[in-house]
């Protein structure tokens, strides 16, 4: 595999001094070979960066939106360009199968087109003054230094949700990825800065370290979630990692972005098509090996067709092809690490010792891949929403409930701490609307007769509760990266005060 990655990698841009002789061991969750040895920053690369990275947004955002959203649109010629070699890098280090692979870096792809469209439309509001002769306006106006630490489940188009908006709103990027996917966060930023060359080339003026990439520990993280020139740190990862951040962040008054654990579930009403339930059910569960903050962990089914339903699920779940990543025909990967296994395997105990039936779950392919960890995905009856139904385990875990009045499915739904993605599978208009209404999932997502997973970054993509808070991608979720002005503009003669208060001198 050694010489295969050193050639995808030089493909991509990325010279082997980067990825040879450092103290980052990499080794892909396919085989558990190893991929390369990344240089680590250290605290103080990562205060250097952030000096550079004010004073590149210093200059930046003062570059028109519309010229900054082309070195965007360059962006995403480079990613078109090399689609397949990415998108084969994060099948190799992240694991994930080809089909995915590849749309994940197209999500990267369309991150850059919505950017690019929203460089010319960063619009504010005017409001009516009360003041006679006065205009008030609102303005939103470059932020600063954005600070981006990614998970490894979504190597990269997190990343590029993050900074394709950060750079055409006129903001500078520090990039801190997962120490288990530094390699395809190299290769990215080599596409990044061929496309930086590309765009001063033509005329353009992007500061060279517009858009850094750091790798390395916890310490190079929090070096920057502590720097006070860092403006708003947005993090993806786990409700743990968001429960050291936050406060740290919220502690020097920055702004923090925060997208973590989910805890996502389908109900399942009488009426519902089950031959889509059972594939929302599925891809939502088992896809991406259940390491998705979107996946399908729960479901919900009415008792007058839980036991015909969930049988339907067990037999289809026995089936679904496990294998390497990049084998055609293959829906569910490896697992990303050993550790991932054993978390697996102790949420599976613990469903256990509270009621739950298990079917599924165990190691596979162990004799082909000693080093590597696949498990088959698991299905478990519970009796109740116990407290580990409740508990977020990045695997392919499904856990069914039955309810018997929609009341209590979505009651059910909205027990659990977190509150990212949810979504209802009915052909009954009243159960959909209330499912989307005040009253129904108090999740950021909330689908109808669609999956928990997969979302289209045109939406804003966040959640409640322990996800956080935060909204990234689509929708407006660029006002998170830009700070706002409100302008009172006085064309009159007089100076009236508002409100009607006098102070005549
Ligand atoms: C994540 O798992 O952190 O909606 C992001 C989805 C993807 C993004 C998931 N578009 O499943």
């Amino acid at each position: 595999m050694t010489t295969h990655i050193t050639e995808l990698l030089n493909a991509l841009g990325v010279p082997s001094s980067a990825f040879t002789g450092g103290t980052l061991n990499v080794r892909s969750p396919i085989d558990g070979a190893a991929l390369g040895a990344v240089h680590e920053a250290s605290a103080e690369d990562m205060r250097v960066a952030v000096a550079r990275a004010h004073a590149a947004f210093l200059d930046w955002r003062n570059v028109p939106a519309p010229k900054r959203g082309e070195l965007v649109r360059l962006f995403g010629e480079e990613l078109r360009a090399h689609k397949a070699d990415l998108a084969r890098l994060v099948s190799l280090e992240a694991g994930k199968v080809s089909s995915e692979g590849e749309g994940e870096v197209q999500e990267m792809i369309d991150i850059c087109d919505f950017a690019v469209g929203l460089s010319r439309q960063l619009h504010g509001l005017t409001i009516a003054s009360e003041r006679p002769g006065h205009r008030m306006m609102e303005q939103y106006l470059p932020l600063g230094v954005v600070g981006i630490i990614s998970a490894f489940n979504f190597p990269v188009a997190v990343w590029a949700w993050n900074s394709a908006l950060a750079l055409v709103c006129g903001d500078s990027c520090i990039w801190k990825p997962s120490e288990k996917t530094p390699l395809t966060a190299l290769a990215t930023q080599a596409l990044f800065e061929r496309a930086l060359a590309r765009y001063n080339a033509a005329g353009g003026t992007a500061p060279v370290h517009l858009s850094q990439l750091l790798n390395g520990g916890a310490a190079v993280g929090e070096t920057m979630v502590d720097h006070p020139q860092v403006a708003l740190v947005s993090a993806t990862g786990s409700t743990r990692m968001g429960r050291a951040v936050g406060p740290r962040v919220a502690a020097r008054f920055g702004r923090c972005l925060l997208e973590l654990g989910g805890n996502n579930a389908i109900i399942v009403t009488p009426s519902a098509d089950l031959e889509l339930a059972v594939r929302g059910i599925l891809f939502g569960a088992y896809g991406t090996a259940g390491q998705r903050c979107t996946t399908t962990r729960r479901v919900i089914i009415h008792e007058s067709i839980h036991d015909e339903l969930v049988a339907r699920l067990d037999r289809a779940r026995a089936q679904l092809k496990i294998g390497s990543p990049v084998e055609a025909g293959t829906l569910i990967g490896p697992l990303i690490d050993g550790a991932s296994f054993e978390a697996m395997q102790k949420a599976l105990a613990a469903a256990r010792e509270q009621g739950g039936e298990v079917s599924g779950g165990e190691r596979a392919l162990a004799s082909q891949y000693p080093n590597a960890w696949y498990a088959t995905p698991a299905l478990v009856r519970m009796p109740a929403q116990t407290d580990i139904v409740k508990h977020e385990t990045f695997a392919p875990i499904l856990y069914t409930l039955k309810y018997k009045t929609l009341d209590e499915a979505i009651a059910l739904q909205n027990e659990v701490p977190q509150g990212l993605s949810s979504a209802i599978f009915t052909n009954d208009i009243r159960e959909a609307e209330t499912f989307v209404s005040a009253s129904g999932s108090d999740c950021g997502i909330a689908n109808v007769n669609i999956g928990t997973s997969g979302a289209e970054i045109g939406g804003a993509f966040g959640g409640e509760k322990e996800t956080g808070g935060g909204r990234e991608s689509g929708s407006d979720a660029w006002k998170a990266y830009m700070r706002r002005t409100t302008n009172t503009v006085n064309y009159s003669r007089s100076l009236p005060l508002a409100q009607g208060v006098k102070f005549d001198i």
